[in-house]
């Protein structure tokens, strides 16, 4: 198959300034580029080292690949054609090991795909669904095929609510939803396959709609998602998260960002079990915050007026 005429829709989150954190490299560090290196889907560091003329390399380290269909923990990708249909890539590195469509007819355009996780917690990712209507409908996968598909057992979500990312919150290693209103309101599903095991807002007011959710990890390494905010004026903030509750939230001890820096990634760069922030300058510049929850300081109450409980 040529996918030439295919549009690439694997949606992957985009994900505290701390302190300077020290990398050791080789000698006369002079570039860095970031790319995934070692073929695990996620995004790694190199810096070439002018004086040794070597390549010092920092793999990402966080735990379960992005669109993992198969479970092999190798990312995959998901095609869509114009007409619909729906179309796997197994990847193995740099090779594709299998591809295929699903044993299922184009999809109508009226139905788009929102996002992946692993709903069901089989360590296969899963595609969410949604219609125009705001229906939502999940296709568990297994590999190239369709395990399960359903409705989400619930009403039409209305078109004011956007799905923002899909995280594990309460850590059952079964990924949930989170919802965005317009109007700035935050709400969760927790999921359990096909159906909604919990639901509900967290006991907070709705947040302006200048602060925008730009990511999660787990910065607590609690092994439960946590949610990365940023306002417009470039201030940062997490809410540390604990199923449909707010457990710890606060602004890093840093100023606010200017914006022409970017959040390029959320990953576990130094294999702390903690996600950090990787960011990128207009001009090029990469930088890393490595991330370290409370209690341990680096996450400090202070800014909490800056943050965006209203
Ligand atoms: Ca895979
Ligand atoms: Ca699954
Ligand atoms: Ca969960
Ligand atoms: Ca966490």
């Amino acid at each position: 198959m040529t996918p030439t005429r295919f549009r690439f829709c694997s949606v992957t989150s985009v994900a505290g300034f701390q302190q300077q954190t020290q990398y050791p490299t080789g000698l006369g560090p002079d570039s860095v580029a970031i790319g995934d290196l070692n073929g695990d889907g996620r995004l790694d560091l190199a810096v070439a080292n002018l004086s040794t003329n070597n390549v010092t390399v920092l793999l990402n380290r966080n735990a379960l690949a992005d669109d993992d269909f198969n479970g092999d923990l190798n990312s995959d990708i998901l095609w869509r054609h114009d007409s619909g249909q729906v179309y796997i890539w197994e990847m193995d590195g740099l090779g594709i090991k299998a591809e295929g469509a699903p044993a299922h007819a184009p999809v109508p355009n009226d139905w788009h795909i929102e996002s992946t996780g692993d709903f069901n917690g089989d360590l296969n990712s899963d595609i969410l669904w949604r219609h125009d209507s705001g229906q939502v409908y999940i296709w568990e996968m297994n590999g190239l095929g369709i395990a399960a598909e359903g409705a989400v057992v619930h009403a039409a979500v209305p078109n004011d609510w956007h799905v923002q990312d899909v995280g594990d919150f309460n850590g059952d290693s079964k990924s949930d939803i989170l919802w965005r209103n317009d109007n700035g309101q935050v709400y969760f599903w927790e999921m359990d396959g096909l159906a909604i095991k919990a639901e509900g807002a967290p006991a907070h007011a709705p947040v302006p709609t200048a602060w925008h959710i730009e990511g999660i990890g787990d910065f607590d390494g609690d092994l439960k998602s946590d949610i990365l905010w940023r306002h417009d004026t470039g201030q940062v903030y997490l809410w540390e998260m604990d199923g449909l509750q707010i457990k710890a939230e606060c602004a890093p001890a840093h100023a606010p960002v200017p914006t022409d820096w970017h959040i390029q990634d959320i990953g576990d760069y130094n294999g702390d079990g903690k996600s950090d922030i990787l960011w990128r300058h207009d001009s090029g510049q990469v930088y890393l915050w490595e991330m370290n929850g409370p209690p341990s300081g680096r996450c400090i109450t202070p800014f909490k007026a800056a943050g965006p409980r209203t």
